[in-house]
């Protein structure tokens, strides 16, 4: 199946209040995703992967010590990162729903506890990547952080939020401060309710 650039689910400006403004949007949606898109597509072009699923690209290409070279595993899985970044933030569903702030209270304490662990692991990524709440086979919530595009679905895990956390991610609005838009996308960009949505059982 061909790759397509979805719209993003809100307007340009509209997580500008939340800090993320409508220069980044336009830049990461329009062309950094959309990079993705279009290089997956013509890597994808007349091979087994042509006609498969996306999250079947996935987890059939990636390699554990070869991500670097692995061109049509680093665009799927880019393509699928971003279309589930945008879907975890937004303007609205900034309240966390009750059942998930237990669930994640049981796992690391607190919310507090949770949202320092989370900032720590996106601090800890060195160079580009992506820090994680997933849920894992067990049920059980655990952050992790993941190289590049890597991601949940290569370790059978469900994401629940991502943070990208590649320069182009923040550079227009946090300049070098990875620390404060962490801080700032949990406090201020994050849809919980879409996060809350992703549990499962
Ligand atoms: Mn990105």
């Amino acid at each position: 199946m061909a790759f397509e650039l979805p719209e993003l689910p809100y307007a340009y400006d509209a997580l500008a209040a939340g800090g993320m403004s409508q220069e980044t949007l336009e830049f990461h949606h329009d062309l950094h995703h959309k990079a993705y898109v279009d290089n997956g597509n013509k890597l994808i072009a007349d091979t087994q992967w042509e006609n498969s699923a996306l999250e079947e690209i996935i987890t059939g290409t990636y390699q554990a010590d070869a991500v670097a070279q692995n061109g049509i595993f680093n665009n799927a899985s880019q393509h699928w990162n971003h279309i589930q970044f945008w879907e975890m933030m937004g303007p609205s569903g900034r309240e966390m729903p009750s059942e998930l702030s237990s669930a994640i209270t049981d796992q690391f304490g607190s919310v507090d506890a949770f949202k320092e662990a989370f900032v720590a692991a996106g601090v800890g990524q060195f160079g580009s990547g992506w820090c994680w709440l997933v849920q894992q086979a067990d049920g059980s919530l655990a952050i992790t952080k993941t190289e590049n595009g890597v991601n949940p679905l290569c370790f059978g895990q469900i994401a629940l939020l991502g943070c990208d956390v590649w320069e182009h991610s923040y550079y227009i609005d946090f300049r070098n401060k990875r620390p404060a838009y962490l801080t700032n996308f949990l406090d201020n960009l994050v849809n919980w309710e879409n996060v809350a949505s992703r549990v499962s059982g």
